[in-house]
Formats: structure tokens, C-alpha cells, sequence
């Protein structure tokens, strides 16, 4: 047994090829995927660190496809992802929550056989106050037979996510993917500059402590959503009340849930009659962590995992975290809120579980 001391630590590169070495047919393209996506992460955090000395704070004139105002940080952020991504070879398509339409490879470099979609700066607004803000990413295997890949590639069901992961920019910079064989979280060390294995297979804590929601929105919300609301709180008397933490940034926020056991929740309510998040660049990637952290994820009617999607910016209500909390949303009937022309369906095809490489 290898004794862990300070000089035998266990860098994401290391720990990324022993995963690998699981799978003899694995031709390390995944594994390059995830080295690749550390070292974006780690550009992305060095800007997020430096925001306030190099004046690149603040919004930008643009507005995101959400109609958001764009903050400096997410554009870069999302330059250096697609660069960090477009001429591996690795990816064929790829889609992000700051750009509209998919994101192809340039002509002159070769398209792989993985699919990209990601949140590159994920809780923006608050990046002006110093709040943790994450990148969040998904990836799938390339399912048209073209050279290139187009929308049906990206929109797949989270089930069949082969990796995925995010960066927390915090107090220190965390990475915390899984392709299927739990969760694992690595820790930056500023001063080597390489990602660490700090948090080896991840368990969510059963007994959860926090519950994450923005109770501003209570007035739209319908009424099974405030009655789950007052459960959650002990008002109903039923249990003991959890602890409210929001910080409003949507990594930050799951991270602490992760570790600390606990439900972030964005429900749909009046106004945002499918929620707020994203599906493919937010809860999928969220909703695979936390399955494989032995938590849960659903939208209200069933898992996240299992809707198919229909449009590269679909939004959805979100309840995700520690199993039993998220379980008994099934107990508050949510009303169903579907966007006027947009099928809500749920993936009839049976979907393969995720490994870590074809
Ligand atoms: P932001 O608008 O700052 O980018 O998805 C975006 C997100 O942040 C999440 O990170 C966060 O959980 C949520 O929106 C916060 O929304 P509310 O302000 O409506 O609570």
C-alpha cells in the first residue's frame, strides 16, 4: 500500500491514466478531453484572480443568447475553452451557454469523436463582488456518422454523458469531474500549478444540512412548490428545518451541497414557467456528478438524466442534491409547465450507462 506523505501526491494527470488503464480498449482521447478542460480551468482561474488588478471587470455591451448582459470574464472564459478545444482532435461539435448556434471546428483541424458543451463562467453576475463563480462542462460521444458534428450530437439525454465536471473558482480552485466511476475532486495548488487529488469518491451525505433556493420568487411560485418550501423549513412540522444557504452561483451553491449534504433548488414558477437553468450546460453535468456522488437530480416529474432535449438552450426546473431530500419533491405534485409548442418529453430510447471510453 502506497503511504501518501507530501511527496507522493496524486496529480489529476495520474490519477486521469490510472482510471484509464481500467479500460484497455480506452485510446486516451477522454483522458485528454479532461486534461485539456484542466488546463482551461486553470487560464480561467488565473483571470479570475487577477479580475480586479487587470480592469477587466464589469459588463460588456453584448448580450448573451438569454438576453443577459455578458460579463468581460464569460467572454474570455469562453474564448479560451473553444480554443483550449478546437484543434485536439478530439471533439467534433461543441456548445455553450454564452454563443447561439453550435460551435464547429475550424476547417484544417480534424473533428473527433466527442461532443462538448459547457458553461464557461457559470454565476457571472457575481463576479463584480467576489463571489465563487464555476465553469461547468458535458461531454457525449459523437452519434452522427458525418465527419463533423451538428445539433444531434449535442442534443442528447444527460444518461448518456460519458464525462463530466466543473470548476469551482473559490477560495481555492477546485476540478471536480466523473465519467461514470464517481465522483473525484482535485484541489489547485498555486504554487506547482497542477490539480490534486484532494476529494477521492465523493459521497453526498445522506443526512442533508442546507437547503439552496432563492425564496424571492415564493409569490409565483404554485403552491405544491411553496408547500415542498415550508417542508423543507420545518415549517409544516413534520421534520427538523434545514439550514438556507444561497450564494446565487449555481457551482458554488451544489459544491457546498456536495460536501455539506443538502438540495439546491430553482423551481419553475409563474414567470420562468420552465425555470431558470439550463439543461444541457448546467444540470446535466450537475445531475451526473450528483447520481454518481449517490445523489439525485429531477426536474419535478423525473430524473434530469432522462429528458431528452429538444433545443440547445432549453431551460428546466431543478432539485438536486442529497437522495432523500430530492426524493421527496415526487411527494409535492408540481404542476406542469410546458412552454407553449415545445414537447416535453422524456427519452424512450434505452440509454447505455456511461464508461470511460468507447
Ligand atoms: P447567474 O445568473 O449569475 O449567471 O445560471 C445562472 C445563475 O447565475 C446560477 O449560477 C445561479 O444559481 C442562478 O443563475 C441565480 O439566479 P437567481 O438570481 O434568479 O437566483
Amino acid at each position: 500500500m502506497v503511504r501518501h506523505t507530501s511527496t507522493s501526491v496524486v496529480t489529476i494527470e495520474r490519477f486521469i491514466i490510472e482510471q484509464e488503464r481500467m479500460f484497455p480498449e480506452a485510446t486516451g482521447e477522454l483522458s485528454g478531453i479532461l486534461y485539456d478542460m484542466a488546463l482551461a480551468g486553470k487560464m480561467i482561474a488565473n483571470k479570475v484572480r487577477s479580475a480586479g488588478l487587470a480592469d477587466i471587470l464589469g459588463a460588456t455591451s453584448d448580450t448573451n443568447v438569454q438576453g443577459e448582459v455578458q460579463q468581460k470574464l464569460d467572454v474570455l472564459s469562453n474564448e479560451i475553452i473553444v480554443k483550449a478545444f478546437d484543434h485536439g482532435g478530439r471533439i467534433c461539435v461543441m456548445a455553450s451557454e454564452e454563443e447561439e448556434g453550435i460551435i464547429q471546428i475550424p476547417d484544417g483541424f480534424k473533428p473527433g469523436k466527442y461532443v462538448l458543451l459547457f458553461d464557461p463562467l457559470d454565476g457571472s453576475s457575481n463576479i463584480d463582488v467576489n463571489v465563487p463563480v464555476g465553469t461547468i462542462f458535458s461531454v457525449f460521444r459523437k452519434i452522427t456518422r458525418g465527419a463533423r458534428g451538428d445539433l444531434e450530437d449535442l442534443l442528447q439525454p444527460g444518461r448518456r454523458q460519458v464525462a463530466a465536471g466543473y470548476i469551482l473558482y473559490g477560495s481555492s480552485t477546485m476540478m471536480v469531474y466523473t465519467t461514470g466511476q464517481g465522483a473525484h475532486g482535485f484541489t489547485l495548488d498555486p504554487s506547482i500549478g497542477e490539480f490534486l487529488l484532494s476529494h477521492p469518491n465523493i459521497q453526498i451525505p445522506k443526512q442533508a444540512r442546507y437547503l439552496s433556493v432563492n425564496d424571492a420568487y415564493e409569490q409565483d411560485w404554485p403552491e405544491a412548490t411553496r408547500s415542498l418550501m415550508r417542508c423543507y423549513r420545518g415549517l409544516d412540522g413534520q421534520r427538523k428545518a434545514l439550514n438556507v444557504r444561497y450564494v446565487g452561483s449555481l457551482v458554488a451553491d451544489f459544491h457546498r451541497n456536495l460536501l455539506g449534504g443538502g438540495v439546491f433548488c430553482y423551481p419553475a414558477h409563474a414567470k420562468a414557467p420552465r425555470g431558470k437553468l439550463r439543461l444541457l450546460y448546467e444540470a446535466n453535468p450537475l445531475a451526473f456528478i450528483a447520481e454518481q456522488a449517490g445523489g439525485a437530480a429531477t426536474d419535478g416529474y423525473g430524473s434530469i438524466l432522462d429528458i431528452d432535449p429538444t433545443e440547445l438552450h432549453q431551460r428546466t426546473p431543478l432539485y438536486i442534491g442529497s437522495k432523500a431530500e430530492v426524493d421527496l419533491v415526487d411527494r409535492f405534485p408540481l404542476p406542469k409547465f410546458v412552454a407553449p409548442g415545445v414537447p416535453d418529453r422524456r427519452s424512450a430510447r434505452p440509454v447505455p450507462t456511461a464508461t470511460l471510453e468507447a
